[in-house]
């Protein structure tokens, strides 16, 4: 009822809807739209109500419900099915444990996630509204040696979305981070259930650095958010829809066409690496090497001080830059 009378609101955002009317739209007293308007005020919409004209929606909080998600999803398959929650350990996590049961496209959102994880069992901080923590559930039909290749999809419409929105100068490190003035913003961490030549399931995990205000520690010289290099609060929101309808389009491509290249590109032209000297760790221990370039798989071309020319797996590298962190 809630979610009617909300979508009721929405669509008529412009003007002033009498009791009456959605009464009578929804089959109910105008004692029960009264009530349930009262309901949404206590969750932070800002309604205003007129005797004589009716309600308006003056402003929505910036929450994360399924009621808020599902009624503006731009997309056709993406976040369809949606699951909020207040607090949770990990996204990726629990869209993993039950990604037998949800459907193709499931969005889980958390306001906060107390065991974020990055790769190699890193952590991932995710205060409480102040981030987008989110995995997604893919079922694709590809090999397990093509999931790598979510991961600069993901990148790609991750970029766009930056720079759609905002216009910010944004990079991809190869091949899980982007950064902006050196400083990462949001990390992807794909994972997967698979059998030797056959994807289940992928659960494509995202950290986007929304509204932090400051970072401290560790992080004071590493990360950074939005807010930080716009100077302004946005709308947590608005960018999901932006990136969900970005990730699709490009999911589509290479789900239905083939075309991966598309992606890469935008990770190439974006890209914090490649003309760079960086280090990668194989067993042996760091070594310099030159990014020259990322092949037509999504994997990364170095060449060694020798002149030797190797690609790199994402699984087996950790870049770090000449200074510090890129
Ligand atoms: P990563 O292994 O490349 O980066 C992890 C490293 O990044 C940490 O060791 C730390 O130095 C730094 N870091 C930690 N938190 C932040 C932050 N908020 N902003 C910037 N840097 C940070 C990157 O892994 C992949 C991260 C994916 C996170 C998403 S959130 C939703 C989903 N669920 C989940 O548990 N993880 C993913």
């Amino acid at each position: 009822m809630d979610r009617t009378i909300l979508e009721f609101l929405k669509n008529h955002r412009e003007d002033y809807v009498s009791g009456e009317a959605m009464s009578r739209h929804m089959g109910v007293s105008r004692t029960a739209v009264w009530k349930h308007i009262k309901e949404l005020k206590k969750r932070g919409y800002q309604i205003e109500s007129s005797s004589r004209k009716g309600y308006r929606l003056l402003g929505e909080p910036d929450l994360f419900t399924s009621d808020e998600l599902s009624l503006g999803m731009p997309t056709r398959y993406l976040g369809k099915n949606v699951i909020c929650f207040e607090t949770i350990g990990s996204t990726n996590n629990y869209i993993k444990e039950h990604a037998d049961q949800l459907p193709e496209g499931t969005l889980l959102v958390s306001e906060e996630q107390k065991t974020g994880r990055g790769r190699l069992g890193r952590e991932w901080t995710s205060p409480s509204g102040k981030g987008i923590w989110m995995s997604l559930l893919l079922k694709p039909e590809i090999s397990p040696q093509e999931a790598p290749k979510i991961t600069q999809i993901a990148a790609a419409a991750l970029i766009e979305t930056v720079k759609g929105l905002y216009g910010l100068d944004v990079k991809v490190k190869w091949p899980n981070d982007i950064v902006i003035n050196g400083k990462k913003v949001c990390g992807i961490l794909t994972e997967m259930g698979a059998e030797l030549d056959r994807v289940n399931h992928i659960v494509l995990g995202i950290g986007v650095n929304a509204n932090i205000d400051a970072f401290s520690g560790e992080l004071a010289d590493k990360a950074t958010s939005l807010k930080i290099e716009t100077g302004h609060s946005l709308d947590r929101k608005e960018f999901l829809f932006y990136f969900l309808k970005e990730l699709e389009l490009l999911l589509d491509r290479f789900f239905e066409e083939g075309d991966f290249e598309s992606s890469l590109n935008i990770c190439r032209n974006h890209s914090a690496v490649i003309g760079r000297k960086v280090w990668i760790n194989p067993k042996e221990g760091f070594v310099e090497v030159l990014a020259t370039g990322i092949n037509d798989d999504g994997e990364l071309v170095v060449q060694y001080e020798d002149g030797r020319v190797k690609t790199v797996l994402s699984g087996e590298v950790s870049i770090r830059a000449e200074n510090g962190y890129i």
